[in-house]
């Protein structure tokens, strides 16, 4: 009996126990769960952080009030945020002229180039002929046009002098050739036009620089980017004998941002044939108030590629009659009336080449 009682008692003390424990192991979790909750604000401003260090964005474009929330929510642990915040990648702006620049280049076209060796030789440039420097931000994000028909062998001396150039000279940028589809005449202007709208479909490009396939600049200082007016760029062409051809000249290379290219409705469509519509540009940039922008004769010096004229770029015989009617006819031909059909986007390391139909002359 007395040995009952005192199993009894065992037992009762041992439930009792039990019991205790469940409830001490309850509150445990229902202490961390509700801390779990209370924390569920801090861990979305942690993540916000984290975003911020892994994004590639410049540090004076982070969202000050991203920040500044976040500092506030989490004021209980001030720590976390201050060490957070010092990993933040602070990358400076790119200086005008970059430190690698070597100045004068000898640019010479007798040794044939290999793509293959350009593409060894150019390991940082990404596919599609994508570059951005990573030690600083860009100054520009820049996409570099290039009308374009037959000229294999004059593109491959183009990638491998530009690519090292424009690395050099930091620049957010990308290459386009815009390839005429078929044998109609060719049309440089609205190939330039088709290479602005094809482009600004991939990458938010502030700034175009249109060059001829065939043109070298001899200067690495001659920087490919946009100034506050349209820019002149091959200034002093060996064809030309190194000085320009005549004052209102803006042929071979030349560069416009964005809002200075919309203010002149883009370039015209209908100059088909060799001529005249860099003339007719020029006329539209004079039509709206804005003046020609140009580096020194000694750093805007470059070299053309030897050629005999193109088949079907005959000299257009409009031209002299059209750019005497750009004022007329600016506003209802251009980047607004622009029509075409992609037929190919084919992507190299060292560019993105748009075989593009812009159609034929109107008969
Ligand atoms: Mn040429």
């Amino acid at each position: 009996m007395g040995e009952s009682t005192l199993n009894f008692s065992l037992l009762h003390r041992t439930c009792s126990l039990v019991v205790v424990l469940c409830i001490l192991h309850l509150s445990v979790t229902l202490f961390y769960y509700l801390r779990t909750l209370n924390n569920k604000e801090l861990s979305f401003v942690q993540n916000q952080q984290t975003q911020i260090k892994n994004s590639t964005v410049a540090p004076e474009v982070i969202p000050k009030t991203t920040l500044s929330s976040a500092v506030k929510n989490a004021s209980d642990i001030p720590l976390i945020v201050t060490e957070k915040a010092k990993v933040l990648p602070v990358l400076p702006k790119c200086p005008d002229q970059g430190p690698t620049l070597v100045g004068p280049l000898r640019v010479e076209f007798t040794s044939p180039v290999s793509l293959e060796l350009v593409r060894d030789q150019n390991p940082r440039v990404q596919n599609g002929g994508r570059f951005k420097p990573d030690d600083c931000v860009a100054q520009q994000k820049v996409a570099m046009i290039i009308p374009f028909r037959h000229r294999e062998e004059h593109l491959k001396y183009w990638l491998h002098y530009l690519h090292p150039i424009l690395q050099r000279q930091q620049l957010d940028y990308g290459v386009y050739v815009i390839n005429q589809f078929g044998e109609d005449t060719f049309n440089r202007a609205k190939l330039l036009n088709v290479g602005y709208a094809e482009a600004l479909k991939e990458y938010d490009y502030e700034c175009f620089v249109f060059s001829d396939v065939d043109l070298i600049p001899m200067d690495d200082r001659n920087i490919y980017k946009c100034y506050s007016q349209p820019r002149h760029l091959s200034v002093s062409m060996d064809k030309f004998g190194f000085k320009l051809p005549y004052l209102q000249y803006f042929g071979g290379v030349s560069s416009m941002s964005k809002q200075q290219f919309l203010k002149i409705n883009g370039f015209p469509n209908n100059y088909w044939g060799w001529g005249g519509e860099d003339d007719d540009i020029f006329n539209r940039l004079s039509a709206r108030g804005m003046s020609i922008s140009r580096p020194s004769g000694d750093l805007g010096k470059c070299r053309m590629i030897r050629h005999n004229r193109d088949a079907k770029n005959e000299a257009n015989p409009q031209r002299f009659n059209r750019i005497t009617h750009t004022r007329q006819t600016m506003d209802h031909d251009g980047i607004n009336t622009l029509t075409y059909k992609v037929v190919n986007v084919e992507k190299d390391q060292l560019f993105t080449k748009i075989t593009v139909d812009v159609g034929k002359p109107d008969r």
